[in-house]
C-alpha cells in the first residue's frame, strides 16, 4: 500500500518537473523571437494646416510639400480653417477630408517611391495643390 502511494507521488512529481521544464523552455524562446519595432519618432508625426481666406490667407496646404522615406509611417496631424477641404492624393489613394474647426489624424506608410500631387477636391482650381515626394 505505501510502497503504491510512493510512486505515484514520485510519478506526478516527475510530470510536474517535465511540465514546469517544457513551459520554461517555450518561455524563453518567446523572448528570443520578439520583433523589434521601430521607436515613433518626431519625424514621423507631421501637422498639416488646411489653410482657406476665411482664415489666415489664401487656399493652401501648409506645408504644401512634404518629403518622406520610403516604408516609413507617417502620422498626420490635419487641422481646417473655415471650410471643408480634402487631403488627396489619387496615386496614393489617399482620400480624408476635414470639416471647418477640426483635428484629426490619419496614418499612411509610404512603400511606393516617386513624386505624387496632393490638392483638395473642393479647391484644386484655387491653387490648394501640393506634392508627396518619397525617396
Ligand atoms: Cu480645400
Amino acid at each position: 500500500m505505501f510502497p503504491n502511494v510512493y510512486s505515484k507521488t514520485l510519478i506526478l512529481g516527475l510530470l510536474v518537473i517535465l511540465v514546469f521544464s517544457f513551459a520554461c523552455r517555450s518561455d524563453s524562446n518567446n523572448e528570443t523571437n520578439k520583433s523589434a519595432t521601430a521607436p515613433t519618432t518626431d519625424k514621423d508625426v507631421v501637422e498639416v494646416l488646411n489653410q482657406d481666406p476665411g482664415g489666415s490667407g489664401s487656399y493652401t496646404f501648409k506645408p504644401n510639400k512634404f518629403t518622406f522615406d520610403k516604408g516609413q509611417t507617417v502620422t498626420f496631424k490635419m487641422s481646417a480653417e473655415t471650410e471643408y477641404h480634402t487631403f488627396t492624393v489619387d496615386k496614393l489613394k489617399i482620400d480624408e477630408d476635414i470639416n471647418a474647426d477640426e483635428i484629426i489624424n490619419f496614418k499612411v506608410t509610404f512603400n511606393e517611391t516617386g513624386t505624387f500631387e496632393l490638392y483638395c477636391i473642393v479647391h484644386k482650381a484655387n491653387g490648394m495643390v501640393g506634392e508627396i515626394v518619397v525617396k
